[in-house]
């Protein structure tokens, strides 16, 4: 079938206002970090979940590629179309019901194309939680989140995506609807295709809707500023603050000087407290489940007995929500004060919290050594032993020369390290194609050949974003 053939099918399908093939499509084929470019058949906008099968169908019969797109905020350049201008981008943004809360189950159940923030607000709505939390909150989509299994601020109390779902509704690659809404938590009846699908960045599968879980509202949530005097005093204090805190932890997050020094200059509204006399300030939440009062004498007792030990230098327990908004505010503009300080090297990365004080220490030494002035933009969910050790040219040399000249020197360095440490090169970003090239050298070479024969399994056209995750070229494969 010709590609005129198939445009003219899909706006038979889903009405031809839906099938954008001209004028501006940068918001669908250009990604966040504006590093890379694609160029889109055209970008195709169902209604519903029969669309959407309708859709793939149709591009399946057809031999031509899909790229699933929520609120396109991925880091790893997953949700945007190759530049042979041949593949189709599938957005699920008007795929954004909120179809079903169950309170007496505590669950929801939304669409695909959800803003999470909308999500949030639906719980909240319903006085309960839906505790999933990330930076992109306003523009990121519940089944992106779940595509790219996504962490953020709340994964030491409540998990990831995946620990929060309990069923989906996903579209095959063959253009079928497999109903699996369900709101168990206890169902065993055979293999666990709803975590297949779960963090597989839109290649095994579209998901359509889920089944979420939610949580009581707790009584009172307060937050704190902590000044740390290093990596080991900020892991020390996570220590005290789970024996101390218990359930009651809710946020734990390290945020390095520098990577503070650019929130102070490009964002000085904000007014970053602390990080001028220290190398490291820690973001600690606590949610209690009795009152205010309880909460802060809970938090005054842990930084007590924080500062007496030595891990806390300084700190201050946010006076009202504004304020404890203001904090959070903070740590979530890193990404984007890093972004206006210019072109830079991201590396999610995760490792046993017990060795990531030396890992730091090792790994800043190692790109020191080979990079004279080489800035360090190292934060990230300490208590999910998650950091975001992100990496700006040396000031004065440009940005986009020091990518060129250093970028996969310094991704080996640095993803040497992780490996040395036990730890892994994604922890919450995904694969998505930045790291598809990455990913064999550092996964074991068993799960990568059970990958890729998934892939082949639920998939075999390989129209389901092709060439993300794991290669089917054999090139690659070897
Ligand atoms: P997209 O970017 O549109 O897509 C991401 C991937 O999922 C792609 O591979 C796409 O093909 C696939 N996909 C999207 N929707 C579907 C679907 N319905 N079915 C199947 N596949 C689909 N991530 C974190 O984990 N933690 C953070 O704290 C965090 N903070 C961020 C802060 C900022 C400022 C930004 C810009 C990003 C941040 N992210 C974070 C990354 C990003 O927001 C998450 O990965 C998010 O889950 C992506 O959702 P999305 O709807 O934008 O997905
Ligand atoms: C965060 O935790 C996000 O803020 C983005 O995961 C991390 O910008 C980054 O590297
Ligand atoms: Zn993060």
């Amino acid at each position: 079938m010709s590609e005129h053939a198939l445009l003219a099918q899909l706006r038979d399908l889903i009405g031809a206002q839906h099938v954008l093939h001209e004028g501006d499509l940068s918001a669908y084929e250009l990604d966040w970090r504006k590093r890379s470019q694609g160029k889109a058949l055209a970008v195709v906008r169902p209604a519903n979940t029969e669309q959407v099968a309708a859709v793939v169908k149709a591009c399946a019969a057809a031999r031509v590629s899909v790229v699933p797109q929520g609120g396109n905020t991925g880091l790893v350049v997953g949700s945007i179309p190759d530049d042979s201008g041949t593949q189709i981008v599938l957005s699920l943004q008007r795929l954004n019901k909120v179809r079903a809360i169950d309170k007496a189950n505590l669950t929801l159940t939304a669409e695909a194309g959800c803003v999470l923030a909308q999500v949030q607000q639906a719980a909240e709505q319903a006085r309960l939680l839906f505790p999933l939390s990330l930076g992109s909150e306003g523009s990121c989509t519940l089944g992106g989140n779940l595509a790219t299994n996504a962490g953020g601020t709340q994964v030491l109390r409540y998990g990831n995506a995946r620990e929060l779902c309990l069923g989906l509704e996903v579209v095959t690659a063959q253009g079928e609807i497999l109903h699996g809404l369900t709101g168990l938590r206890k169902d065993n009846t055979g293999y666990d295709l709803r975590n297949l699908v779960i963090g597989s960045e839109g290649t095994l599968g579209i998901i359509t809707a889920a089944t979420m879980k939610l949580y009581p509202t707790p009584a009172a949530t307060l937050t704190a500023w902590a000044a740390v005097p290093s990596v080991s005093a900020a892991v020390q204090l996570l220590g005290l603050a789970h024996q101390h805190l218990g359930a009651g932890l809710t946020g734990f997050e390290m945020m390095g000087q520098f990577a503070l020094s650019l929130v102070d200059k490009h964002f000085a509204p904000l007014r970053v407290p602390l990080w001028q006399d220290s190398p490291y300030c820690v973001l600690l939440e606590n949610s209690d489940t009795e009152s205010q009062d309880h909460a802060r004498q809970r938090f005054e007792h842990l930084l007590e007995v924080a500062f007496e030990d030595g891990c806390v230098t300084n700190a201050v327990i946010a006076e009202n929500i504004g304020q404890a908004c203001n904090f959070w505010h903070i740590r979530e503009s890193i990404t984007l004060a890093q972004a206006q300080e210019g072109l830079n090297i991201k590396h999610d990365i995760s490792l046993p919290v017990s060795a990531i004080a030396e890992f730091v220490q090792t790994t800043d030494a190692l790109l020191t050594q080979h990079i004279a002035g080489v800035r360090i933009v190292n934060f990230g969910h300490l208590g999910d032993g998650n950091l975001h050790y992100n990496v700006q040219s040396p000031l004065g040399v440009d940005a986009a020369t020091f990518l060129k000249d250093f970028e996969p020197r310094v991704n080996e360095w640095v993803y040497q390290s992780v490996r040395a440490f036990n730890g892994s090169i994604s922890a919450e970003h995904g694969i998505g194609s930045l790291k598809l090239d990455s990913l064999p050298k550092y996964k074991d070479p068993v799960a990568l050949a059970l990958m890729r024969e998934i892939k082949q399994a639920l998939d075999p056209l390989g129209t389901l974003n092709p060439e993300r995750v794991v290669s089917t070229k054999s090139s690659r494969a070897l």
